[in-house]
């Protein structure tokens, strides 16, 4: 592999980036002071950066790169591509051979009768096309006033102003403001939020907050639920058994469009292609990103079933983007979903990576910092606790021990990211047992190093 290494010195590099560039979801001031990091190339499950230090990215770049870094058939597929046609739209009556393979693919991966896929740049634009679509259809039947989208508190569903409308990240919605009609309820976070009721009890207490919503809103109303099947961006919040069951049915009694936002659990993370199928809903659509193209080419969109592709494909669609299914980002996905299923990196993930995972991540519960340990396929969280009996929040600004915690991670070349006080990993699904191993060693002595210095500082207390 030829790898580019005459660039700039790390220092001047920070410079121009501090100078220049405007990260996403950062204080940029004090990036500027601190320095970043200047990833410069990876392979697998690791990344290298401009000091030549060798990182294992247990985030799997941001919760997308499935099949790991360093594919050479991507790059190949794009090139070839690039030269054949690196651009055309799907406007004005016309499309293009990768848009048409990928789109026939979609369909026969995904269950039932989700047979039609609408292309996005990512899983932010896919869900501004939800937000229109679901609206759209209730409209073409005739109740233009069901608009209203339940969603839930802690949802991430994307950074555009209709995507983080949907979201229920509070800071999002207080930077520009919220698109009208969307309604949220609670989130079925049991170790945050379930006081003394046990999991199943909270599972259908959270679920039944849909219920009550649609009756407090009025079923005309209400056009659609929004919903990850695991919350990732929110902590890898894993609802107890009883929640999706009951959501299920509610969707079902109230005829409720139900979108599964799989930008996240889509592509094998949680050992199935759809996150949907592991916690055994049947959505109307489903959002998609990141694993589809293993984050090698920008690309989303949105898998729509049946009666909701007919019902739209007879009025004018008012909507889409310059790139929906590019052409390049299309070979690409369609190259990554062939790596998935022809070197059976599902079964691996079943068979192999997540059950060697999850033997070690539960054991991690056992660690005097950790409360809960929760894990689905090849995502998981930890909550950080002073106080694990009492499942008690930190007395400390919520963040502050994670931010800790993460730096260890950081240091000692881990990238476990924190959502609070709770550490998250999404890694590679084509991990080894020996790249698991590796990989709890450095949380172990990031987690025991974490748990030395919040002791010396005093910050092991609980909230009152
Ligand atoms: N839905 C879900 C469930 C996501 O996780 C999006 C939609 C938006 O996709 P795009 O491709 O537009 O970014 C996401 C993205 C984080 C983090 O901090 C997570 C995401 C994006 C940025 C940061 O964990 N998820």
């Amino acid at each position: 592999m030829t790898t580019i290494t005459n660039h700039m010195p790390t220092a001047e590099l920070q410079a121009l980036d501090a100078a220049h560039h405007m990260h996403p979801f950062s204080t940029n001031a004090s990036l500027a002071e601190d320095g970043v990091r200047v990833i410069t190339r990876a392979k697998g499950a690791y990344l290298f950066d401009s000091e030549g230090e060798k990182i294992l990215d247990a985030m799997a770049g941001l919760w997308c790169v499935n099949i790991g870094y360093g594919r050479e058939e991507l790059p190949e597929v794009a090139a070839r591509q690039m030269r054949e046609l690196p651009y055309y739209n799907t406007f004005f009556k016309t499309t293009h051979v990768p848009g048409i393979a990928l789109a026939a693919k979609l369909a026969e991966l995904a269950p039932g009768d989700l047979n039609h896929v609408f292309f996005a740049g990512g899983g932010s634009e896919a869900n501004d096309t939800n937000l229109r679509m679901v609206r759209t259809y209730w409209a073409e039947k005739g109740q233009p006033d069901k608009n209203i989208i339940i969603s839930r508190e802690n949802a991430y569903h994307g950074s555009t102003l209709g995507a983080s409308s949907l979201g229920g990240m509070s800071g999002m919605h207080a930077q520009g403001g919220v698109v009208p009609n969307i309604h949220h309820i609670g989130q079925p976070n049991w170790w945050a939020e379930g006081s003394n009721m046990s999991p199943e009890e909270f599972g259908l207490a959270r679920a039944r907050e849909l219920e009550e919503a649609i009756l407090e809103l009025g079923e005309d109303r209400v056009a659609a639920f929004i919903a990850e099947p695991v919350q990732g961006a929110g902590g890898v919040i894993v609802a107890p058994d009883t929640y999706w069951p009951e959501i299920q049915r509610i969707c079902d009694k109230y005829e409720i469009l139900l979108i599964a936002d799989e930008v996240i659990c889509g592509f094998g993370r949680t050992g199935n292609w759809f996150g949907s199928q592991t916690v055994g809903i049947t959505p109307h659509i489903m959002t998609i990103a990141k694993g589809l193209s293993s984050g090698y080419a920008p690309i989303g969109g949105s898998i729509v079933c049946d009666e909701v592709a007919e019902v739209i494909s007879k009025a004018e669609f008012n909507h889409g983007y310059t790139y929906s299914g590019h052409p390049v980002a299309a070979a690409v996905a369609l190259e990554n979903l062939r790596i998935l299923e022809e070197e059976n990196i599902l079964d691996h993930v079943r068979d192999v990576a997540a059950p060697h995972l999850k033997k070690k991540w539960e054991a991690l519960a056992d660690h005097p910092l950790v409360g809960e340990a929760r894990i689905v396929g090849m995502m998981a969280s930890i909550a950080l606790t002073p106080d694990k009996a009492n499942r008690a929040k930190f007395a400390s600004e919520p963040g502050t021990i994670g931010y800790i915690c993460r730096e260890h991670c950081f240091a000692n070349n881990l990238i476990m990211r924190h959502v609070g006080d709770r550490m998250i990993i999404s890694p590679p699904l084509v991990m080894t047992p020996a790249d698991i191993d590796e990989m709890f060693v450095r949380i172990h002595k990031s987690l025991d190093e974490a748990h030395a210095e919040i002791i010396e500082k005093g910050l092991m207390k609980a909230a009152s």
